[in-house]
């Protein structure tokens, strides 16, 4: 599609459910990138309104609160109070967050959902749903698991499988249980209203799959899979006591299914801001409803086709508003080589973080951006961490600032001195960041916030090496330093009195008028002192806590984004405060302390696993010896056509050759397999799957996680060798 010169710009990030804190996880998956591509259009003036909220209805809100023998009030209380303040803490600039439990939100969602209704958008149907007769409910969602018809994983929920990722409906589950009063549950009929995505199917491939090329192959690609189905309506209502009550006649117990409101919450904070402060915000549909804005959502890999299919239908549906223009979304973060889970407390805890590591915003910026899961899952690792806070903050970027800071204050007193001609090195540093604006822009206008942190550093990188080539201190031999007075006097906040700052900007003269030396000190500190101005402003969408201090040192106020790849941020003779350093080193200790407790997470959830899955009833001797279980070496194996789970395996069994079919082909390739040992039971009365004999078990050992391991032994034996 043709860029369009938008007026403004309406950003969201998606709304935490306020049922536990932020973790590393969401950061670099929506906040942190949402936050510097926001920051970056304030820097560059343009008009920009951040939104977002607690996300406070849905069933696992309800489940936690029955959890804790509290009310789900209760509950999002007590998050929205601890996302709010560790977002605000963390430097994420939302212009308004609010909550989905407000009053104007409540009103909004319900009204949109009537205009839907009264339009004949919507369509009623009775369906039959699980309904638990010991606690007198219905259970949508997650308050029934059971066995995945899919997968067969048993600790499906009703409305998503974790461990194959499918979406599903409670019905589906086989052996539903109720996660309430653990009774399996009955069919009972209940009317809910649903969203005929079928309908609008013709209408979202063109706005997607024709229109929108440029979203991330991600995103794209999962919209594409979805489109090429063919989409069913959805139901927008749910049968339970939580959530915004159905506004019609007839829905009594019934809410708005927590999808259908969470979204609608952007456009009804963005009212609750505009109704606060009319004059600077205007109003609601000018950031929704007016064709010059810019709507952008930036969202985890989890919610695209919430994002872009189900809330662009319903603002379709309901009309007035404008579409998103891209929905950028990341891939998962993994710690430590394991899959970030809030249930299992596998996580780095942004609360946490805040007071283990306080005054340490940037580097946890820092280092999710620069390891971004942009278009591949990534790892944060804690050695990572203190490796590029060590290697990269402190040793290149703090580096650089505190040697233009610190020479500078050696010989001209903190005050910046005049440039003089410039050399070839000058002219070609100078060349090398000219045009770091254009650069990073490019990338930040694209998404990619890796490359465009990578430009930022890169100026620092110029700076090291511009300054180790030109070696000022070897000049300064050459400077008559008698002429240099001791430091100024300077007032408590490090700034120089006028009369100081005159005595300051004499010497500086005198000493550039002496000598060659100094004139070339000179305009080499000038050069540096520019780019560390250009730092301060490249960085600062990125790392804004930094960015400030660092300019609180360059006592610059007054900068603009335009400035970037400029050689007169910091005029001459213009005075700074005392250098402080800009990074510290983090030392092995507080790496130590972090990875000790995961170790101790880790052992924890062993033990429960454990007890979860306890050692089964004592057997008779006998039973066991029933069991013929033996070696075999694979002689073929190969993938099961059609079956992504299965691999079929001919086995030589000592005897003669045995085919196998086992369901293990996510966790091998085939070609692994042929000519290792398997242990198998041989004693199985054979079985069809997929049209094909399979003449016994292959035993594999199961993880915590699902996957599963074959059991082999650990010397080679004879084919057929029996088990004991
Ligand atoms: N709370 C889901 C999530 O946190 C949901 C996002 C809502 S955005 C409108 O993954
Ligand atoms: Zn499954």
């Amino acid at each position: 599609m043709e860029k369009k010169n938008y007026k403004r710009t309406t950003v969201t990030a998606a709304l935490p459910y306020a049922n536990g804190g932020v973790h590393i996880g969401h950061l670099a998956g929506v906040y942190v990138p949402a936050d510097i591509y926001t920051r970056y259009l304030r820097l560059k003036g343009q008009e920009v309104m951040f939104v977002c909220g607690s996300d406070e209805h849905g069933v696992p809100i309800t489940i936690r609160a029955r959890k804790e023998g509290i009310t789900p009030q209760q509950v999002v209380d007590r998050y929205h109070e601890m996302i709010s303040r560790s977002f605000e803490d963390f430097g994420i600039s939302f212009d308004v967050y609010s909550r989905t439990t407000s009053k104007t939100h409540h009103k909004f969602a319900a009204d949109f959902f009537k205009k839907l209704y009264d339009d004949g958008k919507l369509t009623e149907k009775t369906s039959t749903q699980l309904y638990d007769e010991e606690a007198h409910q219905f259970l949508a969602d997650r308050y029934v698991t059971g066995e995945c018809p899919h997968c067969h994983n048993q600790g499906a929920y009703g409305d998503q499988c974790e461990k194959c990722g499918r979406d599903l409906s409670p019905t589906e589950l086989i052996n539903p249980k109720s996660t309430i009063s653990g009774s399996t549950p009955v069919l009972r009929e209940t009317k809910n209203w649903y969203l005929p995505l079928n309908e609008y199917q013709e209408w979202l491939k063109k706005w997607i799959l024709e229109g929108h090329k440029e979203w991330r192959s991600n995103v794209y690609g999962q919209c594409k899979s979805w489109l090429e189905m063919d989409l069913q309506p959805r139901a927008m209502t749910r049968d339970l006591d939580w959530g915004i009550p159905v506004p019609v006649e007839g829905a009594e117990g019934k809410v708005l299914y927590v999808w259908f409101d969470a979204p609608i919450g952007y456009i009804s904070n963005t009212k609750e801001l505009c109704e606060r402060d009319p004059e600077r915000w205007g109003t609601w549909q000018k950031w929704w409803q007016d064709d010059d804005t810019r709507l952008v959502h930036f969202i985890g890999k989890d919610n695209i086709v919430f994002h872009c299919i189900i809330f662009p239908t319903m603002m379709h549906a309901h009309g007035g508003y404008i579409m998103p223009d891209n929905v950028p979304s990341n891939e998962f973060l993994n710690l430590e080589n394991d899959k970030i889970s809030t249930s299992r407390n596998w996580a780095v805890w942004l609360h946490e973080y805040l007071v283990d590591f306080p005054g340490k915003q940037d580097v946890m910026r820092y280092v999710l951006t620069a390891n971004a899961p942009e278009t591949k899952d990534n790892n944060f690792m804690w050695s990572d961490f203190q490796e590029r806070n060590n290697s990269e903050l402190v040793a290149i970027y703090g580096n650089f600032v505190n040697r233009a800071l610190q020479l500078t204050k050696k010989y001209f007193g903190g005050v910046v001195p005049e440039c003089g001609e410039l050399t070839n090195t000058d002219k070609a540093a100078i060349a090398d960041f000219a045009d770091v604006k254009v650069r990073v822009e490019q990338h930040l206008e694209q998404f990619k916030f890796r490359d465009a942190l990578k430009e930022a550093m890169n100026l620092a990188r110029i700076g090291n090496k511009y300054i180790t080539e030109c070696e000022p201190w070897k000049l300064w031999k050459q400077v008559d330093a008698a002429l240099v007075q001791p430091a100024v006097e300077r007032r408590e906040d490090g700034t120089l009195t006028a009369a100081a700052l005159k005595k300051q900007q004499d010497q500086n003269a005198q000493l550039i008028a002496q000598s060659e030396a100094a004139r070339r000190i000179a305009t080499i500190l000038n050069v540096s002192l520019q780019l560390v101005g250009n730092l301060s402003i490249a960085f600062d969408p990125f790392m804004p806590f930094s960015s400030n201090k660092l300019r609180k040192m360059l006592c610059l106020d007054d900068f603009r984004w335009e400035q970037l790849g400029s050689t007169d941020i910091l005029p001459a003779g213009h005075a700074m405060q005392e250098p402080d350093l800009l990074f510290e080193k983090i030392e092995d200790e507080a790496i130590q302390a972090q990875l000790d407790r995961l170790e101790r997470i880790k052992k924890e959830n062993e033990l429960a696993a454990h007890k979860a899955n306890p050692v089964k009833q004592d057997i008779a001797f006998e039973e066991w010896e029933k069991l013929d279980i033996r070696v075999g070496t694979v002689l073929e194996c190969e993938k099961v056509p059609k079956a992504d789970k299965l691999l079929r395996f001919l086995i030589d069994d000592g005897l003669e050759k045995r085919t196998i079919v086992s369901g293990i082909a996510k966790y091998y390739k085939p070609e692994e397999l042929i000519g290792k040992q398997v242990c198998f039971l041989a004693n199985l009365p054979a079985r069809k799957l997929r049209g094909i004999e399979s003449q016994g078990m292959i035993l594999s050992a199961e993880d915590a996680d699902g996957s599963l391991s074959v059991v082999t032994t650990l010397r080679t034996v004879k084919p057929g060798s029996e088990v004991k």
